[in-house]
């Protein structure tokens, strides 16, 4: 392979995550030359980020990992139904070693600017410490919740204590033990953490300002039966993932709608699948994200369970969610979670209605009322699908930057490229599916198109790509279509960009269907890359 020049990189890759080691792996592997950057000290991504105490995927450990190789899915044993997280950043560390992928990753490296030149038709990147990189094409891997976000609350800097964050755990375990918490935030991360905590702390209040629905995980060791039930079968399973009509995970799907039967038999189907547990939950009936009246059904027999847990009424009543419908903010899956209210250390403050006023030295004020803490753990999310490419100055031509293109929400053409962004591919982009479905499954997708695409090109004599706007538009009206066909626009969440103040609002992963949109990918590329402009720079410039 003597087409690329030895002194620039054909393609580097930003972040050593899921998508990252795969991206590498898969061009090394077609004779391209790659090297990840990293800002972490280590591989893992989100997994080396997010150490906090019962931290674990609310996929299945058989479905969340590679399917690449059939040696690897074969030989690696989970331990869990649920992985926790140094169970699966021990597979990432495992992967890079067994692929060799270690000595074309940097780490300790922060890319903080990527730059297209148009004359050359390459990029080229900067780190933290000034150094620059050349590269014919980029690759950001840099993942979707991967920008944490600390709120903007008075005093913060001023707490004599400890700060913690779910995303930016110390890599030692933090010890509780006699320590009084203050937790922030009851999405995914703080319902798995704060019963860890509580169990261990001398008292945790938990400040929450909306109420989730969550379900119970029903975690259990790994048995024999259950692994070999996948290892049997994984080619058929696997093809049946990555062509579903949902998410990339298989569930126990229903092809009935909540309102098909009768009000004791879809009690009964809630309650056998809140009993066996998991998000296979909100796949008892087909249309709980699509009408609003079957979604109320499930709604309602969550805060039943609710009431049915948390003995203290008003703590009970405090955390019924009310204001969105059941998985339009991701559902959460958790482990004891509304009976950690059941412990006498443990407190719940509304504050909806006792707004926090101001972090203190001692603690922090809410609603007239002076806590005082040891610690403080925010579990208060991420400026998700955006906020990583956004921390990196990206330009495109004419210098455009991409965090004052997407200034009205991400605009791409499949989440895969943006116009005026050249040879610079984002995997999981928003304009894919992203978040909203299994990561894994979504990451091989893209990384398998991506390089196809490279190889293509690199047959074609050709060395530029990049998407039409009228391509690109045409997919946003598709993804916006798409996701005003289900309830998920009906919640202010991350998918939609309202948790971040001033971002703007914009429903960001595509909810087509993961199938479907393997297949739009799929024939796009087989129709000679239709929407997408490819080009000889070089050739052109020899001429
Ligand atoms: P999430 O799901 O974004 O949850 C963040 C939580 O923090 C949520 O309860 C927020 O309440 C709360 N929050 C955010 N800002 C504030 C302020 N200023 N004051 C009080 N409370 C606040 O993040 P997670 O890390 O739990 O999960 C993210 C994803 O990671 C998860 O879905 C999995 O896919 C993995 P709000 O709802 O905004 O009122």
């Amino acid at each position: 392979e003597a087409r690329f020049n030895a002194e620039i990189l054909d393609v580097v890759i930003v972040g050593a995550g899921f998508a990252g080691l795969y991206m590498l792996h898969k061009l090394r592997t077609l004779g391209f030359s790659a090297k990840v950057f990293e800002a972490a000290e280590d591989v893992g991504g989100t997994w080396y980020w997010n150490r906090y105490p019962g931290a674990r995927c609310d996929v299945e450990s058989v479905q969340y990992s590679y399917s690449f190789d059939p040696a690897l899915e074969q030989e690696w044993r989970w331990s869990e139904r649920f992985a926790t997280q140094p169970e699966i950043l021990r597979y990432i560390n495992h992967v890079a070693d067994r692929f060799d992928l270690r000595r074309d990753i940097v780490l300790n490296t922060r890319i903080k600017a990527a730059e297209f030149d148009e004359k050359s038709g390459h990029w080229t990147l900067t780190t933290a410490d000034g150094a620059a990189i050349e590269s014919r094409f980029c690759v950001m891997a840099t993942g979707c919740l991967s920008a944490s976000r600390l709120p903007a609350i008075d005093g913060l800097d001023c707490f004599a204590g400890e700060v913690l964050h779910t995303a930016l755990w110390p890599r030692e375990p933090f010890d509780f033990t006699g320590k009084r918490v203050g937790a922030i935030g009851t999405g995914s991360s703080g319902i798995q953490a704060i019963p860890l905590i509580a169990a261990q702390a001398q008292h945790v209040t938990v400040f929450q300002r909306t109420p989730n629905f969550s379900v119970p995980a029903r975690n259990w060791d790994m048995t024999d039966d259950y692994e070999r039930s996948w290892k049997e079968s994984y080619p058929a399973l696997r093809k049946r993932a990555r062509e579903s009509t949902w998410s990339g995970t298989l569930y126990e799907f229903s092809d009935k709608g909540a309102m098909e039967v009768d009000e004791a038999t879809r009690q009964a189907e809630y309650e056998r699948r809140w009993q066996t547990g998991g998000a296979n939950f909100m796949h008892a009936f087909n249309d709980l994200l699509i009408s609003e009246a079957s979604n109320q059904t499930a709604a309602d027999f969550v805060r039943g369970k609710i009431r049915q847990i948390v003995r203290d009424p008003r703590t009970a009543e405090a955390l019924l969610p009310f204001d969105h419908p059941l998985a339009a903010k991701r559902i959460c899956v958790d482990t004891d979670y509304y009976a950690t209210y059941n412990r006498d250390n443990v407190e719940l403050v509304d504050i909806r209605n006792e707004p926090i006023n101001a972090i203190t030295p001692e603690g922090l004020s809410a609603g007239g009322r002076d806590y005082a803490f040891d610690v403080l753990v925010f579990a208060t999310g991420f400026d998700a699908m955006t906020g990583a490419l956004n921390a990196i100055d990206i330009r495109g031509r004419d210098q455009r930057c991409l965090s004052d293109e997407w200034r009205d929400g991400p605009r791409s053409y499949l989440g895969l490229m943006v116009a005026g962004f050249p040879n610079l591919f984002t995997v999981t982009g928003p304009g894919s599916p992203s978040v909203l479905s299994n990561m894994i499954v979504s990451i091989e997708q893209h990384v398998d198109w991506i390089a196809e695409c490279l190889c293509h090109l690199n047959e074609a004599g050709l060395d530029l790509i990049e998407a039409y706007s009228g391509a690109q538009t045409e997919w946003g009206q598709e993804v916006n279509a798409a996701a005003e066909r289900t309830l998920y626009p009906r919640a202010g969440s991350w998918y939609m960009g309202a948790n971040i103040p001033g971002k703007a609002r914009m429903f960001m992963p595509y909810v087509g269907g993961l199938g479907n949109y393997r297949r739009i990918c799929a024939e796009i590329a087989a129709d000679g890359y239709r929407g997408f402009r490819l080009q000889g720079i070089r050739s052109a410039a020899a001429m």
